[in-house]
């Protein structure tokens, strides 16, 4: 019975996993692409092997069996085992589905998803590639499995991955190599990341011609040693096959080694709790690798926010620029006003302002027929032209600025159209700029009811007063400039001592600040509703600074309990 590990590392470790999960890397700055299979190998290796063996450290030893195509890890799980159990062919690559073998009495720890959960399973021949297929055999003792994985260099990138997470599964490595490639690159760099985390590793250097043993034997144990890998070197030598199998004198090396495992639970327990033990002492410089990527992400999120905020705090001012500057007065908006407003019965009457004559007024108010709403359409054209502009100026400098970096410039490549104002903006706009209208109508004759506003501005009746308050709000925001333009777009009946009377008066200032407060909220919000599309796009790539903290408290939860 081997001594379970303390629980609360079971759950630092759980912790952390599922914070890695919840990261998002999906920003593209330097270090992105390694930082997501970091996150991944990471999340794997958690739900893989360590939560699994850490919560049953009396589960089998599982050695998995990896190596280079054609080094001979299906025929030499095939010899230990006395039989052939796992396909060995010249024709690469021969083994997609991994062949796990163990003893009858072990099987129930390799049925259910207690380790590599996300491998299906398949018990018996013919399993479909990616399935690990369940053999049994009584030629392998109780307490020790082997896993034929697929070949580390193989040709199909899902086998490599495949083959990568079953080593990260292990609770030993036997790794073959043979005597003509042993010294290639690919095998080595796997070894020395098992050395980094501490993975116990038995290393079989295969098919070695008898003359010359001794050569490349030596040569083998002098790198290893270079590289300072611990592990037993298991020598065997080149011979004829019978009927596909290594014969057994010269398979002696490796089957001391299985018997002395076999022979040994303490020998047992012992490699588990050191490949644990090394695993578990690499999570926080792996997971802290994540870390720093995350950190990055977040730098290049609050860039790419900043850019956005930039962009569109200009289009307002640039709203209320166009609002103050008089320049929404010009041409039509002011023709139509003087036609709804500006007829001579009218000015007399307001510089009469006999309260007598307004019931007879409002009706000569009413002016020309047709007048208010073609001046509702020019208001609602002009105000529409600006805020569009506006946006479509904020989504264009976005994009430019967006462009200039690389993670940016991916989210673009990922959005099309992105770089123009939504079309959802161009709705928002009418019919905002007609809800504002309604406000300035409603605000009027409330306030006309309600008997707050001026002899003046009463007697324009409630059209001609809401029409004068939209065009307070272009005129006085600015001071003199509106009105000025007012003054130098009036027509002959329209008096400049009589526009200086109407929007000088203090009902229709009044009632244009708050006409202006309201105008430039609905503006505000339908900015903010386009540049959220950009913020969107940030905040799903690239992990907030909670998750960030997060992920921070977990790696030192596992650095405290381990
Ligand atoms: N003569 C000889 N052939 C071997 C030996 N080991 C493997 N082979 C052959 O080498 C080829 C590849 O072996 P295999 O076990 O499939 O390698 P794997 O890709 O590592 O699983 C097969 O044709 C085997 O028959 C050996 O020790 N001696
Ligand atoms: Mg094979």
């Amino acid at each position: 019975m081997i001594p379970p590990m303390r629980p609360e590392l079971s759950e630092a470790v759980g912790r952390l996993r599922d914070e890695l999960s919840a990261v998002r890397l999906d920003l593209e700055v330097p270090g992105a692409a390694e930082a997501r299979r970091a996150r991944d190998d990471l999340v794997a290796q958690a739900d893989d092997y360590l939560l699994p063996r850490l919560s049953q450290m009396d589960a089998p030893v599982l050695m998995v069996v990896g190596g280079s195509t054609g080094a001979g890890k299906s025929t030499l799980v095939n010899s230990l085992v006395g039989s052939v159990v796992s396909p060995a062919g010249v024709l690469r690559p021969t083994t997609r589905a991994p062949v796990l073998v163990c003893h009858p009495d072990d099987l129930r720890w390799f049925q259910d998803d207690r380790i590599l959960p996300h491998v299906p399973r398949k018990t018996g021949a013919s399993a479909a590639p990616g399935t690990l297929q369940l053999v049994t055999d009584t030629a392998l003792p109780v307490g020790l499995a082997l896993l034929d994985a697929p070949d580390i260099d193989s040709v199909l990138a899902e086998n490599r991955a495949l083959a990568n997470q079953l080593l990260a599964a292990a609770d030993g490595w036997l790794f073959v190599t043979t005597a003509l490639r042993y010294a290639d690159a690919v095998p080595w760099e796997f070894l020395r990341a098992a050395r980094d985390r501490g993975t116990a590793m038995s290393v079989v250097l295969n098919r070695v011609p008898g003359d010359a043993e001794r050569e490349v034997t030596s040569h083998m144990t002098e790198m290893m040693r270079e590289q300072s890998l611990d592990a037993d070197l298991l020598v065997v030598p080149e011979v004829a096959l019978e009927n596909e199998l290594i014969p057994r004198e010269a398979l002696a090396p490796v089957r001391r080694w299985l018997d002395g495992l076999a022979a040994d639970a303490q020998a047992r327990a012992e490699l588990i709790r050191r490949t644990l033990t090394g695993a578990l002492a690499s999570l926080p410089a792996r997971a802290g690798t994540v870390e720093r990527a995350v950190a990055d992400q977040l730098a290049a999120a609050a860039e790419l926010r900043a850019e956005v905020d930039l962009a569109y705090a200009a289009a307002r001012r640039e709203v209320e620029d166009a609002l103050r500057s008089g320049s929404l007065l010009r041409g039509e908006v002011l023709a139509r006003w003087h036609e709804v407003v500006g007829t001579g019965d009218v000015m007399r009457a307001l510089q009469s302002r006999i309260g007598s004559a307004r019931d007879r007024l409002k009706s000569i108010v009413t002016g020309k027929p047709g007048a208010g709403e073609e001046l509702r359409v020019a208001v609602e054209h002009r105000l529409e032209a600006v805020v569009r502009a506006a946006g479509e100026r904020a989504a264009e400098r976005v994009a430019r600025s967006w462009r200039e970096r690389v993670a940016g410039r991916a989210l673009l490549e990922a959005t099309p159209g992105l770089e123009r104002a939504a079309d959802r903006l161009r709705l928002d706009t009418e019919e905002q700029v007609r809800a504002w209208q309604d406000f300035v109508m409603d605000l009027v004759r409330r306030e006309g009811e309600a008997k707050r506003t001026s002899a003046r501005l009463a007697s324009l009746g409630v059209n001609g007063a809401g029409f004068t308050v939209m065009l307070g709000v272009f005129a006085s925001t600015g001071g003199i400039t509106g009105l000025e333009v007012v003054v130098a777009g009036g027509t002959s009946a329209l008096g400049q001592k009589v526009l200086e009377a109407i929007f000088g008066d203090q009902a229709v200032r009044e009632l244009a600040a708050e006409a202006r407060r309201d105008l430039i909220d609905r503006a505000d919000e339908i900015l903010r509703a386009d540049a959220a599309r950009f913020n969107a796009l940030v905040e799903g790539a690239a992990t907030e600074a909670e998750g960030f903290a997060r992920l921070h408290a977990a790696i030192d939860a596992v650095r405290r309990a381990s």
